[in-house]
């Protein structure tokens, strides 16, 4: 065998040993750093990965809930979140029987939004007992503090506030206003009843003429509106819908009595769905006041939080705006539900 040969076998025989060693190094995986991170830190804190999280949802009422649902999918699917979910389809006790059996399967955490806000205690109680955390999600329950961890939400009362604020300017302080309210009995309609009425009060020239609930659907907004209609014709000014789904049924109602909505009779509602960016910039909804779905991610930071004992505000409100229609179309392409 030449020199050269023997020299050229010596540095590729060289080389080999070098890669065996580095492979040593890092525990065969092949890597000098492995690719999955540890499911658990030294210190025992636990990461996502090792997550199990248990979901009861409210249903699918409206287009709020459906972009609700799919930012918490989303994220625990991004996150790699052991995610168990259930469509409660608008009953509580479809979602206390879905707690019942989160408990049982001894998930990490629990989140819940409460269809209304009473009746909750005994199956919270009974999380407790059974050591796992509840977190309320965008609607809050009638229960004592210490049945839950943190509750991660909207302040209800000032969006009735600002749809109020919005509403006097609209009718020039005098009016007639008749309401469509949310799904009786729950934090939402509660509050933005109250919130609106906060304000309102201070304007004896406008009257609250009719109020009825619409459960937070277009079906039955549309339906309620029609009844409306129906009784008060041209006496009615304008409608706080307490979401936009209702807004967006009442559309329908109005322009089949024959009249212009957000013209005729003006519109204020509540959630800033795109359906009602596209109705405002239509000239049918005169202003929507947002109501942020989009918690998956700051749910699942919170109930890492809360699994790992960290310490987590008791509420957690989210940041909203007021939108109006001569912002609407610029607006349109940034909104994300
Ligand atoms: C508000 C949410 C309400 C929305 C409706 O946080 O609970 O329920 O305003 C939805 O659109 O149905």
């Amino acid at each position: 065998m030449t020199e050269q040969f023997l020299k050229q076998l010596r540095f590729g025989l060289s080389v080999l040993v070098l890669l065996l060693v580095a492979c040593q190094a890092d525990g065969g995986e092949g890597t000098a750093v492995s690719a999955n991170p540890p499911l658990e830190t030294d210190d025992g804190i636990i990461v996502y990965e090792e997550l199990v999280v248990g979901y009861s949802q409210i249903g699918a009422e409206s287009e709020w809930r459906t972009a609700n649902t799919a930012s918490i999918k989303e994220a625990a699917e991004r996150l790699g979140v052991e995610l168990i979910f259930s469509d409660g389809q608008q009953k509580q006790e479809n979602q206390i029987k879905a707690i019942r059996t989160f408990i049982a399967q001894q998930v990490d955490v629990i989140g819940v939004s409460p269809v209304v806000e009473t009746g909750w205690d005994s199956v919270f109680q009974e999380a407790k007992d059974a050591g796992i955390p509840i977190i309320l999600v965008d609607r809050r329950a009638d229960v004592s503090e210490e049945l839950y961890a943190s509750y991660l939400g909207s302040d209800f009362v000032q969006e009735g506030r600002d749809a109020a604020q919005v509403m006097v300017d609209l009718l020039d302080g005098e009016g007639n206003i008749v309401e469509l309210v949310g799904t009786v009995g729950s934090a939402p309609a509660i509050d933005r009843y109250l919130g609106f009425r906060e304000i309102i009060q201070e304007y004896p020239d406008i009257h609250i003429i009719a109020s009825a609930p619409g459960d937070f659907t277009r079906a039955k907004g549309e339906e309620v509106m029609g009844d409306f209609l129906r009784q008060y014709g041209d006496e009615i000014d304008a409608v706080y819908a307490h979401n936009d789904d209702m807004a967006i049924g009442a559309i329908r109602a109005i322009e089949a009595y024959g009249l212009q909505p957000g013209v005729d009779i003006k519109i204020v509602s509540i959630d800033a769905i795109r359906d009602a960016f596209l109705a405002m910039i239509d000239g049918k909804l005169n202003a929507t006041i947002e109501c942020n779905p989009l918690l998956g991610p700051q749910f699942l930071d919170l109930a890492l939080k809360v699994v790992n004992g960290e310490s987590v505000p008791k509420w957690l409100p989210s940041a909203e705006s007021v939108y109006y229609p001569e912002d609407a179309q610029e607006i349109l392409s940034s909104r994300k539900y």
